[in-house]
């Protein structure tokens, strides 16, 4: 592989460890603030991501590439509330989303038939991982300030999840 592509792939390992980390500051303030079911969400959103920056780091090994354990800065520790934590999650499923469509173009510039192949399966996972937090964000703008509302929601969200991966 190039090595402009072996660094697109470098700078993707720090974006998906940098979501791992994000995921988890997020399942840590819901634990603490009494969601449990978006903690547990937010957990489990986090190990997901930690699989997808490790899929990348074997990926570029097994390519003979040089992968480089990134520095990583902190992540956003502190909500208002549930709509800014699920704001933020939909903003940082776009910007990686961005980040793959950009390697996508790379690799056909490039001719890299090779890992535009293997990064197939990031596009899907993505318009996925888009959809859900899509999906979540326009619940919580239904259900406003209502205390209620963020009660059930609470409640309810690892079901809608896992019925919104099956669709
Ligand atoms: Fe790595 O899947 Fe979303 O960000």
């Amino acid at each position: 592989m190039t090595t402009s592509i072996e660094q697109l792939l470098n700078n993707q390992i720090k974006y998906e460890a940098q979501a791992s980390m994000q995921y988890l500051a997020m399942a840590s303030w819901s634990d603490a603030n009494g969601y449990n079911g978006v903690a547990d969400f937010f957990y489990s959103q986090s190990e997901e991501e930690r699989l997808h920056m490790t899929k990348l780091v074997k990926f570029v090994n097994e390519r003979g590439g040089k992968v480089i354990i990134p520095e990583l800065k902190a992540p956003k520790s502190n909500f208002e509330g549930l709509n800014e934590l699920f704001e933020k999650f939909l903003n940082s499923e776009i910007f990686v989303t961005e980040q793959i469509n950009h390697i996508i173009y790379e690799c056909l510039e490039h001719k890299d038939y090779n890992v535009h192949n293997f990064m197939q399966w990031y596009v899907t996972e993505q318009l996925e991982e888009e959809a859900m937090a899509r999906t979540l964000l326009d619940k919580l703008n239904i259900i406003g300030n209502d205390k209620s509302g963020h009660y059930l929601f609470d409640r309810d969200i690892n079901a809608i999840a896992a019925s919104q991966q099956k669709e």
